[in-house]
């Protein structure tokens, strides 16, 4: 297979082929010989194999894009958690199996070549992989995109445990030679900081004291059986000409020329690790502008090369805005339109206003990004003038509408004039978009009745909703083969791009054979899972008890600590009848905490000092273990989501904005335990109450609760398991040797997320939940009940959405996509 192989049928000369080409790659590209390749060479050299047949396609989507003159939408994220790249380009490119049977032939196994691929953390959690699965979807889609973003040198940190806390330590994921990105070296875009503004007339003029270079990455998205490929195109921060200080440099001082390299490439260095609470430092905002110019400048580069002028840009332009993190995109637009194009401040505010697009996600004030405007004064000043003139213009609007209301303009008004005068980047975003959405149903209408009540007033067609979506390919096809081959067997092949085929399956749920199957490779999937810990871990889980999985960043309002009070309330119960006939359990976690979120971390060491007292004691009989899986990942997701028998989705009703893993798990055949929060709404709507565990308050109870003073200690001295696994905790039953290590948790820190209101009826529910797991026949028609109704959960699904309602964007044809002669 040279670069030119689209014959992917599994012949003997196909596997010829394919042997060749890695064997041609791993000589000709690495240096290495084939008796001394190691699995990071094969696999390397395997990826350029498959790279090249995706670079014919994505060579041929860009000329048949830009010959098209489509319109087309850039995705800007702060973060892309994209998981391992193999798998996902071999099955995109139909080659999975010769590439298999190729390396069957090497006396190589495709399984451990695949595990030695590193997995670029290059985001925090759900907003991040979100983006990861949009763009898989866009390409299979074959919608005209582009993601921008960040290459960060360091990643999401390393989670080890030692005595049972979290520790941080880099996550040196380029040390790996990661081959899959091409280095554009003639895509540089400088980026400038500070200094200050002056009039000439009426021009504004900006003089910068800082000048850094932005260089481009391309990531090949190939889409999924078709030839349309998009890109990811990641920035890296460089030292440019002008950073190297001249002033230094002709004074003789190379070493301090140096150094101020050093500290401009730092704009790149690593990723925030903090998920939901806003990070005010100086160099966040100067790593977003970064972002944000960049990708401007280069959308409006491939405009104008397209266009032959800037005039049509919101015509054949949408910039989509992943939270508020790339909201200077919107300043940056205007001034570059003003400043460098000569445009009106009307023109250029009437064409922005077009072109943006904003995905709000998450409700919480505490993360709601405001930077102070004596810090943007000082490092984006021609930026902050522009933000006040759009804030001048937006404040007469509402002048003009509501006359006379002054507490309206104070709360809308773009700067927030209480303490410190501070931007509000959400209000920003909102002024600019043309429309603005939440992220699952029940999220975007509180959006509207709550942080955007007065926008939502003013700008009533603007706010709308698109539930998030998971990609099939990744998510079943990759992460369980055993499933997907069932799934072929029972409703044919188009389930991958075609996700609501799924319900198709409905039809089947008393069939015995699917049960027999699917149950089959659930208990498959807990062995895989079950090595793995045992291999790490040296914990051994029986595949046999219920997997219960509760997997996601460490959060107060996500509430890993009220899994544990049912953990311990559980233990108990067993303890006090402990020859009863109980379904062993085990419980499993997985996630990192923001490095500085202390409440977070100590939730780790709650989970593992629990974990150290029950797993160890005799008298349980193995009937509980609890399993904390360090260093939670893309990839450690694919092997845990298809072996759980129960996805915990438990957050406060109204603080999860939608969650995607509840979409994992239950197109991977989990029954949920949840509240009515984000998307769980949804996956009950479909897959109704029957096949779910509901409990907890709604978000109308919460909200009361909240009104008349909510207070945990009502519920300690009303509940005895509650007050007794409390005060177990307090107490320092599990953690004897620093008994006081849970002073603060929970009751004395007010239980803000009213764990101990939802405790009862969780208590409830996990007890039905064990039951039911017992009428294997019953659970296992619930599980393919849940399977065949997640269609409408498919990333395809909301990309389509995005397009028609929101960036009015049309897939692309087979035939456009063929249109432009091929290169070879
Ligand atoms: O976005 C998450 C929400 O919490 C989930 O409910 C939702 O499903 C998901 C996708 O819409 N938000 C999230 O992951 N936020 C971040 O990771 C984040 C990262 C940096 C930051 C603030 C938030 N400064």
């Amino acid at each position: 297979m040279g670069s030119y192989q689209t014959d992917t049928h599994l012949s003997p000369e196909n596997i010829q082929n394919v042997k060749n080409a890695i064997l041609h790659k791993l000589v000709f590209a690495l240096g290495v010989e084939p008796r001394e390749a190691s699995r990071r060479n094969w696999l390397n050299a395997a990826l350029r194999v498959v790279r090249d047949l995706s670079t014919e396609s994505w060579l041929q989507t860009r000329r048949n894009q830009a010959a098209n003159t489509s319109r087309r939408v850039y995705y800007l994220s702060m973060e892309f958690l994209m998981g391992r790249t193999f798998s996902n380009a071999m099955i995109a490119e139909g080659v999975y199996e010769l590439i298999k049977a190729a390396f069957d032939e090497l006396g190589q196994n495709l399984e451990n070549i695949i595990n030695e691929e590193g997995d670029p953390g290059l985001g925090n959690g759900g907003l991040g992989r979100l983006a990861a699965c949009y763009m898989d979807s866009l390409a299979a889609m074959k919608i005209p995109a582009i993601g921008y973003g960040i290459r960060y040198e360091y990643g999401m940190f390393r989670q080890e445990i030692k005595n049972g806390e979290q520790i941080e330590l880099p996550d040196d994921w380029l040390e790996q030679t990661f081959v899959w990105p091409y280095v554009r070296s003639s895509k540089r875009f400088p980026i400038r900081f500070g200094g200050r503004t002056w009039q000439e007339g009426k021009k504004t003029v900006w003089q910068p004291d800082e000048e850094i270079v932005a260089q481009a990455h391309d990531q090949l998205i190939p889409g999924f059986e078709t030839t349309a490929t998009n890109s990811l195109r990641l920035w890296s921060a460089h030292a440019g000409e002008k950073v190297f200080g001249l002033a230094d440099f002709n004074r003789g001082d190379y070493f301090a020329a140096m150094m101020q390299q050093n500290t401009s490439e730092n704009v790149s260095r690593v990723l925030y690790p903090d998920d939901s609470t806003y990070n005010g430092r100086e160099l966040r905002l100067r790593q977003e502008y970064f972002l944000c110019s960049a990708s401007v400048q280069d959308i409006i580069r491939r405009h104008e090369q397209e266009s032959g002028s800037c005039l049509n840009l919101a015509d054949k332009v949408a910039i989509h805005l992943n939270d508020t993190h790339p909201t200077l995109a919107i300043p940056e637009l205007m001034r570059i339109l003003i400043d460098e194009k000569g445009y009106s401040w009307e023109q250029a505010w009437n064409t922005t206003r077009k072109t943006f697009f904003y995905t709000n996600h998450t409700l919480m004030s505490e993360a709601l990004e405001t930077w102070p405007v004596e810090m943007v004064a000082r490092v984006l000043p021609r930026h902050l003038q522009i933000i006040f003139e759009i804030n001048d213009w937006f404040l007469q609007e509402v002048r003009e509408k509501f006359p006379g209301d002054e507490e309206l303009i104070k709360r809308v008004s773009l700067i927030d004039e209480h303490g410190d005068r501070r931007i509000r980047m959400a209000w920003l975003a909102v002024v600019a978009s043309g429309k603005v959405n939440g992220v699952a149903k029940i999220h975007s209408d509180l959006m509207v009745e709550s942080i955007f009540a007065d926008f939502a007033k003013i700008y009533p067609d603007r706010f709308t909703n698109v539930t998030n979506g998971v990609t099939p390919r990744r998510w079943i096809q990759i992460a369980n083969p055993g499933l997907a081959v069932i799934l072929d067997k029972y409703i044919g092949k188009k389930w991958r791009t075609e996700l609501t085929e799924l319900s198709k399956l409905n039809e089947f749920v008393d069939d015995k054979d699917l049960q027999a199957a699917i149950s089959a490779v659930k208990i498959e999937n807990k062995r895989k899972l079950a090595a793995y810990v045992e291999q790490t871990q040296g914990i051994k889980l029986d595949p046999e008890a219920i997997f219960d999985v509760q997997i996601k960043r460490i959060h107060k309002y996500k509430r890993q600590q009220l899994n544990v009070l049912h953990i311990i309330a559980h233990y108990n119960r067993i303890l006090k009848n402990s020859e009863a006939d109980w379904q062993p359990r085990v419980f499993i976690f997985a996630g990192k905490a923001a490095s500085a979120y202390y409440a977070a971390k100590k939730v780790i060491r709650l989970i593992n000092d629990v974990a150290k007292v029950i797993n160890s004691d005799e008298r349980i009989r193995g009937l509980i273990k609890v399993v904390f899986i360090p260093n939670y990942s893309v990839s450690l997701a694919q092997l845990i989501i298809p072996a759980a028998d129960v996805s915990e989705q438990i957050s406060l009703a109204g603080t999860e904005a939608s969650g995607t893993s509840n979409m994992k798990f239950a197109l991977n055949g989990a029954l949920t335990i949840g509240t009515l929060d984000g998307a769980n709404v949804e996956i009950l709507d479909r897959v109704g109450n029957d096949n779910i565990f509901i409990f907890g308050n709604t978000v109308e109870q919460v909200e009361a609760l909240r009104r008349n003073g909510y207070s945990p200690y009502h519920y300690f001295e009303n509940d005895a398991e509650l007050n007794e696994a409390i005060s177990q905790i307090l107490s320092g039953k599990f953690s004897p040797e620093d008994p006081y290590r849970y002073q603060d948790l929970i009751l004395n820190s007010g239980d803000y997320y009213q764990a101990c209101a939802d405790f009862r009826s969780y208590v409830d529910a996990q007890e039905k939940v064990a039951t039911y797991f017992r009428d294997k026949q019953a659970w296992t028609r619930s599980a393919i009940i849940n399977i065949a109704n997640m269609g409408y959960f498919s990333s395809d699904r909301s990309v389509l959405d995005y397009a028609r309602d929101i960036w009015k964007i049309e897939p692309m044809s087979e035939k456009q996509l063929d249109e432009q002669p091929k290169i070879a």
